[in-house]
């Protein structure tokens, strides 16, 4: 039988990130036999066969049901526990065909994938352990992802929006998919990003804004040949294509008079729609919605529920074997603040919750990590433990809105990881990983950027989506450790000790440095209104938004409490409603979350809040300043360019860590009158 062709590897080289062929030549060096057939099979092949080019090895493919090849001496052998990797059929929606098991015996390693996925996964860990994957022996251990979904959301505009550009939120050029107004002719770099997804576990990618605008509408009918073209392109990864719709879609593309989800006419549009979209891309992934959100239509204009909106797409995608992914972000952004019930951070709580149960199976709650917005340090969302009748999706920001637009370094693999750690329950309770049964979504930071995220830095944050959507319980140095690996490759650096130590240093406490120069404990939003880079401590301060902190002369933060404030801390379960009721018991960090306190309130660390705010402010700029030191000296260490944009982007950092220290000190000293204990000139 004739081997089939391998395919071609979708390069990365001129657009550096983790994987250049440097990361393959443990594998690339040795004799290598891949064993199967489908799709999947055929990119492993491809891989393999390229490393050994690259290395001087040998791959040969083979079908499993030839018995032969294993008699020659093979180092590595890849092969599918059945013979076909299931991309043509139902086989590849197994949960489990994302599983591998590796062992290494008598000299030999082995990889056997579940199915397509699960092999490519092998291959993929063969890649991070490198050497380490041919040496001692390896007793057969099965690995298998913990949550089946590991989804991006691209914010990606089709056509410029006149305000948020063509990427809402994007900070690192245009947009990889779309283009003067269409997908793009040219997919190779869409395909080298599946590669990229790929290879930190993203199994789905949804290609367009949650907020849907009247072109990226037409993308569910009229132009889903466009979305089809890059599903085509990702699936050689195993990634599957997911599409933002709205919940007007039957009037603004059916022409029917409602899109109220008890109508029948609208339910057989949607379910007629759907089928259409299958015809299109049979292994189509589901729907992303963000209805009754900011201005984006939903099911409270026919007084529907949520759950009514959001069964009524669950039901058009069940016969199909997809699934909708609806968002819990919703508030009321228009609103001042009168009374307890208008605090922002209570609305998902309040409209989810009484709906548990009520759910589809195929219905999946995209509830974002934190109560408010993806500040630097929110609470967990309560929602997440409180509806143990709903699949739960965790909602992560990888573009970095309120974390530096990737101008500054700030690795969110720490963050996240404490998410996922949280316990929403008491004691042993299960943590938010194990709770979001729905996977885990992060908002892509990627585009049209030659390092893919503008700030080469912050690939670390894409990377660790999929790694921590995988294994949510990984240690997250160690996921930034493997980032560093696969992506600088230090032994091939002249002093790797020094890369290595170099960069864990810039990046294991970027995120904590960001958070002590920006909004002090937990109060959150005092960015400057609209594009959220900057600081600004007033800047939603009077505006509709709902977003507050409430400082005066007296004191700063936001009553949450149950006895005398919103009642927000009352949403969570016990141990956390009493810890989180009292200044006196609530974690420094989240204290102005929770509570409003007067400056010269003592914090557990026993220091006063305004002295909390001086000093934080100082040594978040002092260590920016000693990071961006780090960074100046690994120059001649990598390749120069990635040196230079990176320093580049430190000067701005330190620029705006100033700026940040300067603006909310000079505000707090002139509200309370306090000076700084140890005398620092305050600006
Ligand atoms: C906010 C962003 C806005 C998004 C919104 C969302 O500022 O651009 O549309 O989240 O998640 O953080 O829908």
């Amino acid at each position: 039988m004739t081997a089939p062709a391998a395919r071609p590897v979708p390069r990365t080289d001129a657009d550096p990130a983790w994987l250049p062929p440097e990361a393959f030549r443990a594998l690339g060096s040795r004799r290598v036999l891949v064993c199967g057939t489908g799709d999947l099979t055929d990119t492993v092949h491809g891989e393999v066969d390229a490393a050994c080019a690259e290395f001087g090895g040998t791959a040969v493919r083979a079908a499993v049901a030839d018995h032969r090849p294993y008699d020659r001496p093979y180092d590595l052998v890849l092969r599918l526990d059945g013979t076909a990797d299931g991309t043509a059929g139902g086989a590849e929606h197994r949960a489990d065909d994302e599983a591998f098991t590796l062992v290494r015996e008598r000299g030999r390693t082995t990889v056997s994938g579940a199915g397509g996925r699960g092999l490519l996964h092998g291959l993929f860990h063969v890649v991070r352990l490198g050497e380490a994957a041919f040496g001692a022996d390896r007793p057969p251990v099965t690995h298998r992802p913990a949550l089946a979904t590991r989804m991006l959301n691209h914010w990606d505009n089709v056509a410029v929006h006149p305000v948020m550009g063509q990427v809402e939120r994007g900070y690192a050029g245009g947009s990889l998919f779309w283009r003067d107004g269409r997908a793009r002719g040219d997919l190779d770099r869409v395909r080298a990003y599946g590669r990229l997804l790929a290879a930190c576990g993203i199994n789905a990618v949804c290609v367009n804004n949650v907020n849907v605008h009247t072109t990226e509408a037409h993308l569910l009918t009229d132009r889903i040949g466009e979305v089809a073209a890059l599903a085509d392109a990702l699936r050689p990864y195993g990634i599957r294509a997911h599409l933002s719709v709205t919940f007007a879609a039957p009037l603004v593309l059916g022409g029917l008079g409602t899109a109220d989800p008890l109508d029948a006419s609208v339910r057989a549009w949607w379910a007629a729609a759907t089928a259409r979209v299958y015809a299109a891309i049979p292994d189509f992934g589901g729907y992303v919605v963000k209805a009754d959100s900011e201005g984006q239509p939903g099911p409270f204009a026919y007084g529907r529920s949520h759950a009514d909106g959001a069964n009524l797409l669950a039901d058009a995608l069940a016969p199909h074997g997809g699934t909708v992914y609806w968002r819990a972000f919703v508030y009321n952004h228009r609103q001042d603040w009168r009374d307890r019930t208008t605090d922002r951070a209570r609305a998902a709580y309040d409209h989810f919750v009484p709906l548990d149960g009520a759910f589809r199976d195929n219905a999946v709650l995209q509830v974002k990590h934190g109560p408010v917005d993806f500040q630097p340090r929110e609470p967990v969302s309560p929602v997440i433990g409180a509806l143990p009748r709903t699949r739960i999706a965790v909602e992560v920001q990888a573009t970095q809105e309120y974390t530096g637009q990737q101008r500054h370094v700030c690795a969110l693999a720490p963050m996240w990881s404490e998410v996922l750690g949280f316990r929403p329950g008491a004691g042993a309770s299960p943590t938010v990983g194990e709770l979001a049964r729905g996977g885990l979504v992060a908002v892509s930071n990627a585009g049209d950027d030659p390092y893919w995220t503008g700030h080469p830095l912050a690939q670390a944050n894409l990377y660790a989506a999929g790694r921590l959507g995988a294994r949510p319980g990984a240690d997250p140095h160690a996921v930034l450790d493997e980032w560093i690996e696969l992506t600088f490759t230090p032994d091939t650096c002249p002093d790797p000790e020094r890369l290595r130590a170099g960069l864990r240093a810039v990046l294991r406490g970027s995120w904590r440095t960001y958070e002590k120069y920006t909004a002090p404990l937990g109060v959150g939003f005092m960015v400057q209104p609209g594009h959220h880079y900057g600081p600004s401590a007033d800047g939603y301060e009077y505006s509709p938004w709902g977003t507050y902190h409430f400082a005066d002369r007296d004191g700063v933060g936001v009553d949450r409490s149950r006895a005398t404030g919103t009642g927000y801390a009352g949403q969570y379960a016990e141990p956390w409603a009493t810890l989180y009721e009292s200044p006196a018991t609530c974690p420094d960090e989240l204290l102005l979350f929770f509570h409003h306190v007067p400056y010269g309130h003592v914090l557990h660390s026993g220091t006063t809040v305004v002295q909390h705010i001086y000093d934080t402010h100082f040594e978040g700029v002092a260590e920016a300043a000693a990071a961006r030191d780090i960074w100046t000296s690994l120059a001649g260490l990598m390749d120069g360019a990635r040196h230079a944009r990176v320093a580049e982007r430190y000067e701005e950092q330190l620029r705006g860590a100033r700026e940040w220290r300067d603006h909310i000190n000079s505000y707090f000293f002139r509200k309370s009158g306090v000076p700084d204990a140890r005398g620092r000139p305050i600006h």
